[in-house]
Parts: C-alpha cells; sequence; structure tokens
C-alpha cells in the first residue's frame, strides 16, 4: 500500500476518502482538514486567543499540538474530577504534554481540580447531590470551562469532539427526537449573549481512528483508557454500532453527519451548505437567557444548574455532619 500523495509506503489507509498516506502526508492532512474546518465555520482567526479543554486523551492532546503547529495561540485547561486511579494518571499526561510541547510554543496550562473548588471529588459530589457522575461532571465542566474562557476574555474555548463523537451524539438526539438538541448541534456555538463564550468544535471532519494514529504518529503520550464512569454509557453503544456500520460501508458517519449539517445549514438559512447558522441559534438564546441570580452566568431560570448542584451539595453535607 503507497501513499495517494508522494507514491511512498503508506502507514494508514482511509477507506472513506479512498486513500492512504505516509507519514508526513497524513500529518498534513490533519492538519489540513482542521485548518478547513477553522476557516469554513469561521471559528476564529490568526489573533485570536483561544482555550483548549484538554483531559489527558488522544483528541484533546492532539487539538492542542495542531492548533499549536497551525500557528494559533492556544492556552489549555484541565479539570481534575479526582476519579481514583484515572484523574493522576490522565493529569501527568497532560502536564507532561505542556513541559514537552506546548511551553516551547509559549503556551499554558491551568488546573481546575475539584476536590479543592468544589469540596469533594467527582463520584462524592454526586452522591451528594443524588445525581448520576457523568451528569454532575457534564455540569462542573460546562461552567467552570466557560468561567474560566469569559473571566480571562479567550475569544474561544475549543473542544477535542472528533467525528465519531458528533455522529454518536447525533445518532442519540434522532433516535429520542430531541429537537432542541438537534438545533444546538454544531461545531460552533456563538457567544450568544454576555457571559458565554463562544465554543467550537474545530476536529469535527476528523475520526476517531484517524485522532488516534495522528497522536501515536506524533508521539503524543496520551491515556489510553477511557474513563472509568464512561462504562456502559449510551454514547459508547451508539459508537459500536456505527462502527458497525462503517466497517461494512466505509463513509457512513461522515455521510451521517455532514449530511445532517447540509440540511440544518438549509433549514436555518446559512445559504452555505456544511455551514451552520449561528444567527438564528443566537437570537433564540437572547430571548430566554438572563444572569443567574447567584453567579451571574447566563441561564434558562433564575439560578443556574451548577449554582442549584453546589447548594444541593453543601446542603447534603450538613445534614450529614448534623447529630441526629
Ligand atoms: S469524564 Fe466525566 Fe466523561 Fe468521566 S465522569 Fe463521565 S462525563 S465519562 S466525557
Ligand atoms: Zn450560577
Amino acid at each position: 500500500m503507497n501513499c495517494t500523495k508522494c507514491k511512498t509506503k503508506a502507514v494508514i489507509d482511509l477507506p472513506r476518502h479512498n486513500a492512504a498516506f505516509c507519514t508526513p502526508c497524513f500529518t498534513t492532512y490533519v492538519h489540513e482538514q482542521t485548518a478547513y474546518a477553522i476557516k469554513h465555520q469561521r471559528m476564529f482567526g490568526p489573533e485570536d486567543r483561544i482555550l483548549v479543554a484538554v483531559s489527558g486523551g488522544k483528541d484533546s492532546l492532539a487539538l492542542w499540538d495542531i492548533l499549536l503547529k497551525l500557528g494559533y495561540k492556544a492556552d489549555a485547561l484541565y479539570v481534575d474530577l479526582g476519579i481514583p486511579g484515572y484523574s493522576a494518571k490522565s493529569r501527568e499526561k497532560v502536564e507532561r504534554f505542556t513541559e514537552r510541547v506546548a511551553r516551547p510554543h509559549g503556551a499554558t496550562l491551568q488546573i481546575h481540580t475539584v476536590q479543592e473548588e468544589e469540596g469533594a471529588g467527582i463520584k462524592e459530589l454526586s452522591n451528594l447531590v443524588h445525581r448520576p457522575t457523568c451528569a454532575t461532571c457534564g455540569t462542573i465542566k460546562r461552567y467552570q470551562f466557560n468561567k474560566a474562557a469569559v473571566e480571562q476574555e479567550y475569544d474561544v474555548m475549543a473542544t477535542g469532539h472528533n467525528l465519531d463523537d458528533e455522529a454518536a451524539r447525533l445518532l442519540g438526539n434522532v433516535l429520542h427526537w430531541q429537537e432542541e438538541y438537534l438545533d444546538k448541534q454544531s461545531p460552533i456555538l456563538p457567544a450568544s449573549v454576555e457571559g458565554f463564550a463562544k465554543k467550537v468544535k474545530p476536529l469535527y471532519r476528523l475520526a476517531e481512528r484517524e485522532l488516534a494514529a495522528y497522536a501515536v504518529l506524533n508521539k503524543i503520550d496520551y491515556i489510553v483508557e477511557e474513563c472509568p464512569m464512561a462504562k456502559g454509557s449510551m454514547m459508547l453503544l451508539y459508537k459500536e454500532a456505527l462502527n458497525r456500520l462503517e466497517t461494512e460501508s466505509p463513509g457512513t458517519k461522515h455521510r451521517f453527519y455532514f449530511g445532517f449539517l447540509d440540511k440544518q445549514a438549509l433549514r436555518q438559512g446559512s445559504g452555505q451548505a456544511g455551514a451552520t447558522a449561528p444567527q438564528s441559534m443566537a437570537e433564540k438564546d437572547r430571548a430566554s437567557l438572563h444572569p443567574c441570580s447567584t453567579c451571574g452566568q447566563p441561564t434558562t431560570g433564575a439560578i443556574c444548574s451548577y449554582c442549584k448542584m453546589m447548594a444541593r451539595s453543601r446542603l447534603s453535607s450538613s445534614s450529614a455532619r448534623r447529630p441526629s
């Protein structure tokens, strides 16, 4: 198998593109796909400051690596969830990547420790508020990433969601006809109201397998294990189902997700197939959001879900301490 571009020995084949690449041509392909996504979706420009959400996994570290190599100003934020046997390891991967790759580019890493800031690790916290661990985690991460981006005046917040993540999420939203989520599923979410950071997913054109190959070929040391809390999640089941379809019919995930983006763009009237129309989403947000009475972040209720959750956690821990 030879590289489609330079005809030397290929190291990876991409059946969905009917192509194969050697290491340098594959690295160029990944950089070009990301650069195209950034430009096509108008995610950010060369002068913008980007805050990357990193977890220690291949996607977020690959994203940080690619953005720095494309010449963007990208810092990162890591949220230490305090999961025994997992968080310490993933944090170490992020810190090593920062020293080896990011710092020489002048980029910095911030760490938010849930145990210190929210008063308990993610498992204990979810028990206190009687919510599933992943729902608690999602609320904290969304809140803290947004807060850091807004307070430190980053122009945009970037996450490492890839094509497999987006296709699996789309499948879940379609299976449950979550119309509101379908409207908002996009590689770009605008800073629709004051207090909301603009959010982008520059890797949405790249498959999970391609990002794993990019990380290995570019010597990015990442945590291979999934977060133990993900075990049994519907997301993993949707990914498995889509992988099965992809094996039988290469390009299924791409057609499914990109077909959705094209139809969404036409429906929302951006006039540009494949590019989403953030404007109509922004208008809806402006009509329904206002500042949380406790912290000031935008919310649809009087108090945001993070503040509600933290109030509940304080109440549960103080009643647990009270003598009966
Ligand atoms: S990190 Fe958090 Fe995921 Fe772990 S606890 Fe669940 S949501 S599975 S992206
Ligand atoms: Zn709040």
